[in-house]
């Protein structure tokens, strides 16, 4: 038999549910392991120095974190079937979208779940569970506060506030619009097959509609999101989709969505990478689309997360010569313009941004 992968996962980790579906759709046999008190030190930091899941071991017993870098890695070991575009214009566009799934709609998803009593009670058992299975000699009352006090302590600095609470919701409702109307016409965010994007946003929606406050939102089957959503699943069980239609959608079609990412996601990181250049900490203030003002903290992570992905966009844009095309690739090119002398080390992008 294969030796399998080992995935260790928490059960409400929306990066654990994007590489659990990886997984799936690869088809490779795989081993889940939940974390918990005892494997969060000796295999989790023992092995990749850090706390946090998803982890993946390989058969050849490398230890592989941060569901992006998984993906890529594993993308190169077992290309088929392929999870990111063939075409390289799309591939970059997918990677945008993972970015904004995982970096952005990760917000929401906290606010929503920790800022709301119900949710945030049902989810101090969900951590509470997994902590304590296997580690007998845990207090479950002691893992019910304290992990989750170590979770809302990274909320203000994601700028996922009371304050925001409101604008972020809003911002999912419109993002649900968006997906409806995509998903109306076209299976998955690629096209015909899924991609590491649709994994991405199926985390975060995912995580959001298991809680109390999120259900009211995020699945209903009765909406074209919900039906994406069932359609992955299938996908991931090898079954056929239920949608028909094969075709990606055209850069006007993912206008809508590329417009919501520019003016909330990349303001954010654009803002962001310029305000680290004058002091590596301190607060960050931006305006973001309809002069809503968001607030959150400097972070280096976030300008890493903006580097990878412009390169990854340099690379589409001198191979393809666009992303998706048209007006998704105009909203993009437009925001991204705003970093001026940092796109420097981006040629091809910086000539496609500045015009
Ligand atoms: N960028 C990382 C984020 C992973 C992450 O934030 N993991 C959280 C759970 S969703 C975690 O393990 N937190 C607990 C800890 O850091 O100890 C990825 O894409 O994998």
């Amino acid at each position: 038999m294969t030796a399998p992968y080992t995935l260790y996962v928490m059960s409400n980790s929306p990066y654990s549910d994007k590489i659990r579906m990886y997984l799936r759709l690869k088809g490779l046999p795989v081993l889940e392991v939940r974390e918990n008190l005892r494997n969060r030190e000796q295999v989790l930091r023992a092995r990749t120095g850090r706390t946090m899941v998803p982890v993946v071991i390989t058969p050849a017993d490398e230890a592989l974190n941060d569901s992006t870098h998984i993906t890529r890695t594993l993308e190169a070991a077992c290309p088929v079937p392929p999870l990111r575009p063939a075409d390289p214009g799309r591939r970059g566009l997918d990677a945008l979208l993972e970015d904004y799934a995982d970096e952005w709609v990760v917000r929401v998803m906290l606010a929503s779940r920790w800022l709301h009593e119900p949710d945030a009670e049902q989810n101090r058992t969900v951590i509470a569970a997994d902590m304590t299975c296997g580690a007998p000699e845990v207090e479950l009352a002691a893992a019910r506060e304290v992990f989750p006090q170590g979770i809302m302590a990274t909320l203000p600095p994601m700028g996922a506030t009371r304050e925001t609470l409101g604008f972020l919701l809003d911002d999912l409702s419109g993002l649900l619009t968006d997906l409806d109307a995509l998903f109306a016409e076209h299976r998955f965010l690629g096209g015909a097959e899924p991609t590491v994007a649709d994994l991405a946003f199926y985390g975060q929606l995912n995580q959001i509609r298991r809680d109390p406050t999120g259900r009211v939102m995020v699945g209903d089957p009765g909406r074209a999101h919900g039906r994406w959503l069932a359609d992955l699943e299938r996908r991931a069980d090898g079954a056929a989709a239920e949608h028909a239609g094969e075709a990606a959608p055209d850069g006007e079609a993912l206008a809508p969505l590329a417009r919501r990412i520019a003016r909330t996601y990349l303001r954010f990181a654009v803002a962001n990478a310029k305000a680290l250049e004058e002091a590596p900490k301190g607060p960050l203030a931006v305006e973001l689309a309809g002069g809503v003002p968001f607030q959150a903290a400097r972070a280096g992570y976030n300008r890493k997360c903006l580097q990878a992905l412009l390169a990854e966009l340099e690379a589409a844009v001198a191979a393809a010569g666009r992303l998706a095309g048209g007006a998704a690739d105009g909203e993009i090119f437009a925001e991204l313009a705003g970093l001026g002398r940092l796109l420097a080390p981006y040629a091809t992008l910086a000539h496609a941004c500045t015009g």
